[in-house]
C-alpha cells in the first residue's frame, strides 16, 4: 500500500480547508470589532469553550524533553480520534460539533469519596504545566507536543482511593447526535483505556487540558484527555467523562478490537513487534528520515522500574 507521507503535503492541504476559511472570517469579524460575531463564529455559543484561547499561569516543566515540537497544524489536523472518523483528517473537520460546556467528570468505584467534578473545578485543581513530551502512536508516527495539563495524581486524588483499588479506568464520551464516528462498529463504544494505578500516579501522566499554551482543540480531546508519554497513544483516551476505581484490570475498547494486537500494558517497546508490523522505527511527522524507537519511548530511567521483573513480551 503507498501512503502519502504527510511531509510530502503542502500545509494548505494538511490544514483542513473549513479550519482555515474559519481562521479568515474569523480574523474579519474581529477586525470590524464584532466580538460577538466572533464568537459565535468559534462555536461559544454553541456552548464550546473558547478555542484558541490562552491559558493562564502556565509553569515550565522539568519534565519537558529538550525536542524540537511538531508544528501546530500537525498537532491540530493530523489526528486519531475515531469517534469522529477513522481517517487522519476527519477529526479536525468534525470536532466542532462536539459539545465542551458543560463539562463533568464523574470518578467513582473503588473510592472513599465518589465525586462528579465541573472542568471549571477540575481546571483550578492544580497549577497548569507546560509539558513537552515525545508521543508515539502504535502505528508508526511519532510527535513532540507541547501539552498543557496536570498530574493525573492530582485529580485522582480528591476521591481518597481505597486500599482495594489497584487499576483506573477512563471512559470517553459517546454521543452519537455530536459523533458521527460512534454509528460505526470500528471499536465498542464508549472508548475505554485504563492503567495500574501506580502508573496512573505517576508524575509523568498527565491530564491535558491544552496544547501550545491553548485550551486543547476538540480534535485534541477537549476538554480533557489522558497523556502518558511512555505508552502508544491509543492509552491517552480523549474527551474523558467517566474514571472509575477497580481492583481488577479493566477491558480496553482496542483489546475487545483485537486481543492479540493490543494487550493492557501497550508500553512503547521497539523490541516487540505488532503482529502485523514492526516496532523498531518510527517517522516523526515532518522528517523524511525514520528514526529509531526508544524503549518506553524514551521514558525508561523514570519508568522502568514499575516494570522490573516483569515479562515485557508476556505483558504488551
Ligand atoms: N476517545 C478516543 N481517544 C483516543 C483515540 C480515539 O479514537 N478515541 N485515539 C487514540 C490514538 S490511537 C492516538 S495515537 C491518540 C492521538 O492523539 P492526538 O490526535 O492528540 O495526537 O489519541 C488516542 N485517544
Ligand atoms: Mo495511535
Amino acid at each position: 500500500m503507498l501512503i502519502r507521507r504527510p511531509a510530502d503535503l503542502a500545509s494548505s492541504e494538511i490544514t483542513p480547508r473549513g479550519l482555515f476559511e474559519r481562521r479568515r472570517t474569523f480574523i474579519k469579524a474581529a477586525g470590524l470589532g464584532s466580538i460577538a460575531g466572533a464568537a459565535a463564529l468559534l462555536g461559544l455559543e454553541a456552548g464550546n469553550a473558547m478555542a484558541g484561547s490562552k491559558l493562564a499561569g502556565v509553569r515550565k516543566s522539568p519534565f519537558s524533553i529538550d525536542e524540537k515540537a511538531t508544528p501546530f497544524k500537525d498537532v491540530t489536523s493530523y489526528n486519531n480520534y475515531y469517534e469522529f472518523g477513522t481517517d487522519k483528517y476527519s477529526p479536525a473537520h468534525e470536532a466542532h460539533r462536539l459539545k465542551t460546556r458543560p463539562w463533568t467528570v464523574s470518578i467513582e468505584g473503588l473510592v472513599r469519596k465518589p465525586r462528579s467534578l465541573g472542568i471549571e473545578d477540575i481546571l483550578r485543581l492544580a497549577p497548569l504545566e507546560e509539558r513537552i513530551y515525545r508521543m508515539r502512536c502504535v502505528e508508526g508516527w511519532s510527535m513532540v507536543i507541547p501539552w498543557v495539563g496536570f498530574p493525573l495524581a492530582a485529580l485522582l486524588k480528591q476521591v481518597e482511593p481505597l486500599g482495594s483499588a489497584k487499576f483506573v479506568e477512563f471512559q470517553t464520551l459517546s454521543d452519537p447526535q455530536s459523533m458521527p464516528g460512534v454509528k460505526s462498529p470500528v471499536l465498542d463504544w464508549p472508548y475505554l483505556e485504563g492503567l495500574r494505578l501506580d502508573e496512573a500516579m505517576h508524575p509523568l501522566t498527565i491530564m491535558a487540558v491544552g496544547l501550545y499554551g491553548e485550551e486543547l482543540p476538540n480534535q485534541n480531546g477537549a476538554p480533557l484527555r489522558l497523556v502518558v508519554p511512555w505508552k502508544y497513544g491509543f492509552k491517552g483516551a480523549k474527551s474523558i467523562v467517566k474514571i472509575r476505581f477497580a481492583d481488577r484490570a479493566p477491558g480496553t475498547a482496542w483489546m475487545k478490537a483485537a486481543p492479540q494486537e493490543y494487550g493492557f500494558y501497550s508500553n512503547v517497546n521497539p523490541g516487540v513487534d505488532h503482529p502485523r508490523w514492526s516496532q523498531a522505527t518510527e517517522r516523526r511527522i515532518g522528517e523524511f528520515l525514520k528514526r529509531k524507537t526508544l524503549m518506553f519511548n524514551g521514558y525508561g530511567e523514570q519508568v522502568a522500574q514499575l516494570y522490573a521483573g516483569m515479562d515485557l513480551k508476556k505483558f504488551y
